[in-house]
């Protein structure tokens, strides 16, 4: 059967385009997620990723790191080598878990607020890898030797951190960085040029948008955007992201 046909489904459709035109693109991004609490990541059924999940750009597996406990307790937590307050995650679930998702092709990444800073640029590296894993950890973090020896064993280890302020666990930072790196994926996004003018893609943050109607409670649309001359309104753009990242972001002008 020609595969061109219309009734090839969507999926497949989507698939071909992106192994024709981005051929180091993979067929379909695997990501598994390790954690002590799957039900969060119900969200991932939803919107965006959900519908590229159905469509089999995405396949993500979501592991319970109790199933690799065994003690009738499923104990994942101890107290800290050498004191301390909270509880340090067990290394021996984590390296279970991991022996039995892990290959030399996977891209392992532990979310913690003392990893660098996932930022735009690491979210397209991201987004072209074929097999991403990550380890949700809780209280005070993983026994440190977990990211060590699986150093030793992955394509690429990553700690990642999404921002200075401290979360309880590393699920709502996967689920931004998953968010993040799908959109990215060819195919997820049904008109690739909305990437393109996006805040941080070229540095710079976004310039205010506007909608109809032209007059809102009083409010006027810049008159540039009305008056159908392109040039301009490129020129207006740039200027309206310039002066909006000096404002707010200076650092990212490299004039913090
Ligand atoms: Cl990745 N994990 C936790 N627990 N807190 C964070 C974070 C990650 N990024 C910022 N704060």
């Amino acid at each position: 059967m020609d595969e061109r046909l219309p009734d090839a489904s969507e999926a497949t459709c989507q698939r071909r385009a992106r192994t024709l035109c981005e051929s180091h693109y993979a067929e379909s991004v695997r990501i598994d997620i390790v954690t002590i609490f799957p039900e969060f990541f119900s969200v991932l059924d939803v919107s965006l990723l959900g519908t590229a999940r159905k469509s089999g750009l995405i396949d993500v597996a979501v592991h319970d790191l109790r199933d690799f406990t065994h003690d009738r307790h499923r104990t994942v937590d101890d107290t800290p080598s050498g004191g301390g307050a909270g509880m340090v995650m067990r290394p021996e679930p984590w390296g279970d878990a991991l022996d039995a998702i892990l290959t030399e092709q996977s891209t392992v990444i532990f979310p913690t607020p003392a990893g660098s800073l996932f930022v735009q640029k690491q979210a397209r590296e991201l987004a072209g890898r074929e097999h991403l894993i990550f380890c949700c950890g809780r209280y005070e973090g993983i026994d440190q030797r977990v990211i060590d020896y699986t150093r030793t064993r992955a394509a690429e280890v990553l700690e990642l951190s999404i921002g200075d302020y401290v979360l309880n666990g590393g699920e709502v930072a996967v689920v931004a960085v998953i968010e993040a790196v799908g959109r990215l994926i060819p195919g997820v996004v049904g008109n690739p040029d909305s990437l393109v003018e996006e805040s941080h893609e070229d540095g710079l943050l976004e310039y205010p948008s506007y909608t109809k109607p032209a007059e809102w409670r009083g409010l006027e649309t810049p008159a540039v955007l009305l008056g159908g001359n392109h040039a301009a309104i490129a020129a207006w753009r740039r200027e309206q992201q310039l002066e909006r990242t000096r404002r707010v972001r200076p650092e990212l002008l490299g004039e913090g």
